[in-house]
């Protein structure tokens, strides 16, 4: 890499290897601090590829990715390109569909395209003079030693090439993140969950959203869970989250339907007997990964973000804004370390490991919860619960998906406070509970009931049993 006459500017050449969400907004942070950037991705540049696989079409974007979007001056062009999601939707078996909004008037989620995403922040990075975007680049392997990497291209054809700092943002099954598995100390772990996930596209009906454009809406019913996000084309991409063992047990098109029929009867019109047919055949379900690893660096020479440091489970939608997150956390310690990279990596593994595990953990616990015994009703009420509390005590009880989607409380924090609320919460319900008994003891030892009304007589208890058998 020659250095061209471009003026002054810094010697430092940081690799970015992956280019997906994380990768090429990373690219951006670093190019706006003059750095020479170099991105690598093993695929070819989706801007001009036909056909772009990969994984969800549509992705939930909250408070932290947008922060992170706006350090770079891409957050009014996501945002204008995103659909605001005020409430969620909950729709029960029988079809009912209820409201929850997310917060104030005004407070909402987005979702977004994953490829538009993609593509614009690839832009963005490409027009930083600064940057060089290197498509159909696979990462080998690197030396933790001299720093350099290993690439190899369709045509067979490798190269090697050196950097300063190698940022792995090369997803889940991060080839940056195998040599840190080779090393002492290095702390590792990776779930598969056992359900798997789907995706069906529900076309507009009447050339019109098919449901209301404006939520996010959800099919809470215990072991299987659907959701679905608009699109801009006003299409809704619907995810069918079920165990692999049930995905298998459905082999035939009438076996599909019979299903939907049962589970989720008010989408059978909506999606189309004929398009869920076809889409639920046409791709396998795929699988979900939780990864926690630390330390997420290497000396001065190597940092993880993204998935490539924490996949998470999406059940709390914040996989892709935690990895936004990342780049905000490691741009502020630069600024404070000078970018001495020396003691800026050291510190960005002790500040963001914890807060990193916190919401791989707190996404796992959800996605626990939800599989255990939420089903719509269950959902509504503790939604409700949440509401009510932090409508009377609103500095004191803040919900934790408020926490996690509205701000930038750090994710630890959160956890700790969600465990503190609860704490004061079931502290108030004992007191309230003992208060209930002393009460009605009081009452009763001042009235007392005549006892002979109370004796059941042996006759009328038998009808009971022999009812309660019966049903
Ligand atoms: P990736 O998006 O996986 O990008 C990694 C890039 O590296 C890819 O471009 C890949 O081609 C490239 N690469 C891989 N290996 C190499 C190599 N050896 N050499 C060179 N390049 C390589 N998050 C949210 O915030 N909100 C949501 O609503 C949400 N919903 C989700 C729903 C589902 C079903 C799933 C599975 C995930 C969801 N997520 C969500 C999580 C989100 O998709 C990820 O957290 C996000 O994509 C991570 O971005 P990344 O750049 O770290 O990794
Ligand atoms: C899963 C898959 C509702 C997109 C968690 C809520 C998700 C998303 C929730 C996917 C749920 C679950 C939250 C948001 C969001 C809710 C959240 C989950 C977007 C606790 C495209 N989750 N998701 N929680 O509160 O905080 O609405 O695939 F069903 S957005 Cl599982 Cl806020």
């Amino acid at each position: 890499m020659e250095e061209p006459a471009r003026g002054p500017r810094k010697k430092t050449v940081v690799a970015v290897v992956g280019g997906g969400l994380v990768g090429s907004l990373n690219a951006c942070f670093f190019a706006k601090r003059g750095f020479d950037v170099e991105v690598f991705e093993i695929r070819e540049d989706i801007r001009q590829a036909k056909i772009v696989r990969g994984r969800s079409i549509n992705l939930a974007l909250s408070h932290r990715g947008r922060q992170a979007l706006k350090h770079v001056g891409m957050e009014e062009k996501v945002v204008s390109q995103g659909i605001p999601m005020n409430a969620r939707m909950i729709h029960s078996i029988s079809g009912k569909q209820s409201p929850i909004p997310y917060g104030k008037k005004g407070q909402y989620i987005l979702s977004v395209d994953r490829a538009n995403l993609n593509k614009e922040l690839l832009t963005a990075a490409e027009a930083y003079p600064n940057t060089k975007l290197n498509f159909d680049h696979k990462l080998q392997d690197w030396s933790a030693e001299t720093g350099q990497m290993n690439f190899v291209r369709l045509d067979g054809s490798k190269e090697h090439i050196k950097a300063d700092l190698i940022v792995g943002c090369d997803g889940a099954f991060s080839a940056v993140r195998k040599q840190f598995l080779r090393r002492s100390r290095f702390n590792y772990s990776q779930t598969y969950i056992p359900h798997g996930y789907m995706e069906l596209t529900m076309l507009p009906i009447n050339g019109e959203f098919a449901m209301k454009p404006n939520y996010l809406h959800i099919w809470p019913r215990n072991t299987f869970m659907m959701i679905a996000l608009p699109n801009l084309d006003k299409t809704f991409t619907c995810t069918l989250f079920m165990p692999f063992d049930d995905f298998e047990k459905i082999t035939t098109e009438d076996e599909v339907i019979k299903f939907f029929q049962e589970y989720f009867p008010d989408t059978i019109p909506l999606i189309g007997v004929d398009t869920l047919k076809r889409d639920y055949f046409r791709l396998p379900a795929q699988a979900m990964v939780s990864v926690k690893c630390s330390p997420h660096h290497i000396h001065d020479k190597c940092v993880l973000m993204g998935d490539a440091a924490h996949a998470v489970v999406p059940f709390y939608g914040q996989g892709m804004n935690a990895g936004f997150e990342d780049c905000i956390v490691f741009d502020e310690i630069m600024n404070q370390f000078n970018e001495d990279l020396s003691a800026v990596l050291p510190e960005y593994s002790r500040v963001r490991v914890p807060d990193d595990h916190a919401i791989a953990d707190l996404a796992m616990y959800n996605y626990v919860e939800m599989r255990a015994h939420v089903n719509s009703k269950w959902f509504l009420f503790r939604q409700q619960v949440d509401s009510i509390l932090h409508f009377f005590m609103p500095k004191t009880i803040i919900p934790l998906y408020t926490m996690v989607t509205f701000t930038r409380t750090r994710y630890h924090k959160a956890v700790e406070r969600w465990q503190w609320q609860n704490k004061v919460v079931n502290h108030g319900l004992l007191i309230s509970a003992t208060g209930a008994a002393v009460g009605s003891a009081y009452l009763l030892i001042k009235n007392p009931p005549n006892i002979n009304k109370l004796i059941i007589p042996a006759e009328k208890m038998w009808n009971r049993i022999v009812a309660f058998r019966a049903s």
